[in-house]
């Protein structure tokens, strides 16, 4: 009986390391909304970036603001590391970023430490 089950177990770890390696992570994406000339988006900071993944417009005016409600000094910081960005992120107040449009492309950023990342695409 008891090899039944640590055979079951064995299967279900082996299931799940390559669900996490192979399988198709689902990232929350979402777009910056136009208003007038510039698009805006807010990103929350906690245990990681929600969303993880922005859409912008090429060549409108983007502002994204973060906001941290995480207390941990890994996420004190973002880095856009493609437009020389490396933001403070006080706890609790929204840092607005402006991000140049000009060049449509998919860009990452990061916590200070590079551990947490997020994706902006440019289209
Ligand atoms: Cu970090």
């Amino acid at each position: 009986m008891s090899k039944l089950i640590v055979t079951v177990v064995a299967l279900a770890l082996i299931g799940f390391i390559l669900w996490w390696f192979f399988g198709k992570h689902q990232v929350a994406s979402a777009a910056a909304t136009v208003q007038g000339t510039t698009q805006h988006i807010d990103v929350k900071v906690a245990g990681g970036y929600t969303p993880e993944r922005v859409v912008l417009q090429a060549g409108v005016p983007a502002v994204l603001t973060f906001t941290r409600s995480d207390p941990s000094a890994c996420l004190d910081r973002v880095v856009f590391p493609d437009f020389g960005i490396n933001q403070a992120l006080p706890q609790g107040e929204p840092e607005a970023i402006t991000i140049d449009t000009s060049k449509p492309g998919t860009y990452t950023w990061a916590c200070g430490m590079d551990m947490f990342h997020g994706q902006l695409v440019i289209e």
